[in-house]
């Protein structure tokens, strides 16, 4: 970068525009800088396609107080560009994908995507968001975004859909992504890696090094809407329009959405995508008995907060979600994925810590699928297994979660997942469940469903106690929970 007279306070942060040949990665850079009134600058074009970059910046908003000031590039798509474009993603804080998903690029831009994710999963530090901007939704053969989500799978992309041509969708995944950039600032601050006011000596190529000179020409900074995220920790919460309401007239919490502040998000990056997914604006809580607040979020997504997970002081809340964090890491080859942990602010001034989660099919609903008693049969095999595994994991963790018919799910690996709700920071949950009381209820669950009970009892005698699980007894306290509930008049079929 050119040297300035006067140390720069701001804030550097790196958003790379990505995707396959001819996509609209430009189109789409243009259309950012037109809603903020800003110039692009691109070094060279051969016929319409980029060589080497299209090159924007904007300053907006506040992280700690420092101004952000957002370097916007977009990779040469054509393949012999390759080297420029790996150079410029390996700059990245934050990719935006751009795809297309039309019918006849989506398998072009599929495979784009994994090569990308490949070589971001190959840097160091925290990891780096991208977002999948869904683009050509305007075209005769655009696929339904259910089939693209579908397809992007358990990645952890957030996806917005995009016409880049008028500028439709353009804007929010840029905001979106700066979200998840300063996500990934806010983790390397922790870590140590990097001080967030030393991130503007960047290291770009030679090109983008001598044609920074465009950030000196431009002394108007617009106040746009990126001011939301001005974010001032020395004065209090966020106040953006979404999580902050200075008055509300129903008592129940809010529930967290993607706008959370950097810091109050865990995972840091991956987190906020699950936010997004998950979020439903102005969502607000039901109570239960207990106290507990309850969301149904959108999809399959539910957000959980303990009784007394409330804070009226934000630094409380954030060491309690760092605990509540560093218990989940404990953890981590147990939980489901599809999870996050947020603080988040409730509405009336305080902060409550959340939990957000996936709805996926529990052990109790694996067993109920079965089809015929062999299936059964192997069914509780796998479950004796899943519970076997989780049982030690989860002894070994600070977390220590639940081993239940209905905390527990199955992976398409067959390895178990704790699908539940994490149980609240700083406690140690008995695993109340023992061995024979989960051959008592899945024997109960077997006589349920119905279907050909001789034959599953023969099935079980047939196989062998390692089927259920190493030194598991399970096989032999099913075969004996199965003959007490039969002779007390439980129905047989
Ligand atoms: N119908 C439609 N056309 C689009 C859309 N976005 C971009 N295009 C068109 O796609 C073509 C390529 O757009 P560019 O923005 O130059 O693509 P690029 O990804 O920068 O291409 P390279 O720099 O060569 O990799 C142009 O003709 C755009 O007008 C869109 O959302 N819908
Ligand atoms: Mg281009």
């Amino acid at each position: 970068m050119a040297a300035d007279a006067e140390p720069d306070p701001s804030i550097v942060i790196r958003i790379v525009y990505d995707g396959p040949p001819e996509v609209g990665k430009t189109t789409s850079v243009r259309a950012l800088a037109r809603s903020f009134g800003r110039q692009v600058f691109t070094p060279e074009e051969q016929n319409g396609r980029t060589a080497y970059f299209d090159w924007m910046e904007h300053v907006g908003g506040r992280f700690d107080g420092a101004p952000i000031r957002c370097q916007v590039a977009s990779v040469p798509g054509q393949r012999r560009w390759r080297p420029r474009r790996d150079r410029l993603l390996d700059q990245a804080d934050v990719v935006v994908f751009v795809g297309d998903t039309s019918a006849a690029g989506w398998s072009g831009s599929r495979a784009s995507l994994r090569r990308l994710l490949r070589r971001l999963a190959r840097r160091d530090g925290p990891p780096v968001g991208v977002v999948f901007q869904a683009n050509r939704r305007d075209v005769p053969d655009a696929l339904p975004l259910a089939h693209v989500r579908q397809e992007i799978g358990a990645e952890h992309v957030a996806v917005i859909e995009s016409v880049a041509i008028d500028g439709t969708g353009v804007r929010e995944a840029f905001v979106f992504a700066i979200r998840l950039a300063l996500d990934r600032v806010r983790e390397e601050q922790r870590r140590g890696l990097e001080s967030g006011h030393t991130r503007a000596e960047i290291d770009v190529d030679d090109l983008l090094t001598d044609l920074m000179f465009l950030e000196q020409g431009d002394d108007d900074e617009r106040v746009t809407d990126l001011m939301f995220l001005e974010q001032r920790d020395d004065e209090g919460p966020v106040t953006d329009g979404t999580t902050a309401c200075a008055a509300v007239d129903d008592d129940a919490p809010l529930a967290p959405t993607h706008e959370v502040p950097s810091g109050l998000v865990w995972p840091p990056i991956e987190g906020r995508i699950v936010l997004r997914d998950a979020s439903r604006p102005h969502a607000r809580g039901h109570g239960d008995a207990a106290g507990n607040w309850v969301v149904s979020l959108a999809g399959d997504w539910q957000a959980h907060s303990a009784a007394d997970a409330v804070f009226t002081d934000r630094d409380e809340g954030r060491e309690r979600l760092v605990a509540w964090a560093r218990a989940h890491t404990s953890a981590l080859g147990l939980l489901s994925r599809q999870r996050c942990i947020a603080l988040a602010e409730t509405g009336d001034g305080r902060w409550r810590l959340w939990q957000v989660v996936l709805s996926q099919p529990s052990l109790r609903e694996h067993l109920a699928e079965a089809d015929g008693a062999v299936d059964v049969v192997r069914r509780l095999g796998a479950i004796g297994r899943a519970l076997a595994e989780a049982r030690e994991a989860s002894a070994s963790s600070v977390l220590c979660p639940p081993c239940t018919l209905d905390t527990l799910g199955l992976s398409e690996l067959g390895r178990a997942i704790y699908v539940g709700m994490a149980p609240p920071a700083g406690t140690r949950v008995a695993d109340a469940a023992d061995e024979a009381s989960l051959a008592r209820e899945l024997a109960a669950s077997i006589l349920e469903r119905g279907g050909d009970l001789h034959a599953v009892r023969a099935g079980l005698l047939r196989a062998a106690d390692v089927d259920f699980g190493p030194r598991s007894a399970l096989r032999e306290r099913l075969l004996l929970a199965l003959d007490i509930h039969e002779h007390a008049g439980a129905r047989p079929c």
